[in-house]
């Protein structure tokens, strides 16, 4: 990794060393030409929020971690955004679901494809990791999608009961809730149409979501007892956002 400038001390840290993560990752092809401007979208949300995991978010992912294990079929669907900034905690998670990860990104090329490819198979290697790396050799498509987007992998996303999906378009969240799958969204943006989709929508940022993922797996209580409502909890992420702005107003004279 290049030279990162920042001290750890700085207020801004964690969010200067994700911006240095995905620069990083643009030089190397990684991402979409508009990746940066998701970004920036989320990081305007991630401020709102505290940058931090609020209480409905880690409901949304005990409840995500729940069906991801008591899956037949998972898979965990990545693109450039979440490659570069939580690819080896999701990594982790496929190899302890023993599930595959799926590239599968929506501005597709052939080159990006690769450097992703490369870079998941760099970080499985380092990380002695045993996990199937699927989106070389598409060979099925997502019902109701037209061109490229809907291209996807047969044993992997295509064949998946339960998929995790970070970051994802709001038309391809919906074609996935219409073939049938349990459709886990990560998105820091509570109105975005993913989130409004999705079955299970996690409001939290995509390297946390990761961690928690992996942190709580072991300790994962083999039954929730408390209902999940998505509509209700994204209502609980707005409300939460509401209440912070309400609280930033304040300490403005
Ligand atoms: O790699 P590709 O080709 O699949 O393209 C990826 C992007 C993200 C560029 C593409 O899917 C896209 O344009 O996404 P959107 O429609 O801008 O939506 C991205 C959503 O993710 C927005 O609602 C953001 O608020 C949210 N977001 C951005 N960064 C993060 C995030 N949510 C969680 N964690 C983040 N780090």
């Amino acid at each position: 990794m290049k030279e990162f400038a920042a001290d750890p001390s700085h207020p801004r840290y964690d969010s200067l060393f994700k911006r240095h993560i995905l620069e990083e990752a643009a030089e190397k092809g990684m991402l979409a030409g508009s990746a940066l401007i998701a970004h920036g979208r989320g990081e305007a949300y991630d401020y709102l929020i505290g940058e931090q995991t609020i209480d409905c978010a880690m409901r949304a992912t005990k409840h995500a971690l729940y069906h991801l294990k008591h899956a037949k079929n998972p898979v965990i669907s990545v693109n450039g955004n979440t490659t570069a900034l939580a690819g080896e905690d999701l990594l982790k998670l496929a190899s302890m679901l023993n599930c595959p990860i799926e590239v599968n990104i929506f501005y597709r090329t052939p080159k990006r494809m690769q450097v992703l490819l490369n870079h998941l198979e760099e970080i499985k290697h380092k990380n002695g990791l045993s996990v199937e790396i699927l989106g070389a050799s598409p060979d099925a498509r997502i019902p109701g999608l037209e061109g490229p987007r809907a291209k996807c992998c047969h044993s992997g996303i295509f064949s998946s009961d339960v998929i995790l999906v970070p970051l994802e378009d709001g038309d391809r969240c919906e074609a996935l809730v219409a073939m049938g799958k349990t459709v886990i969204v990560v998105d820091l943006n509570p109105l975005s149409r993913s989130a409004k989709t999705g079955s299970i929508t996690i409001v939290d940022e995509v390297s946390r979501v990761a961690k928690n993922l992996v942190d709580n797996f072991e300790a994962q209580e083999e039954k929730l007892d408390f209902p999940f409502d998505n509509d209700i909890n994204l209502r609980l992420a707005l409300k939460h956002i509401n209440e912070s702005l309400i609280d930033l107003s304040s300490i403005i004279d």
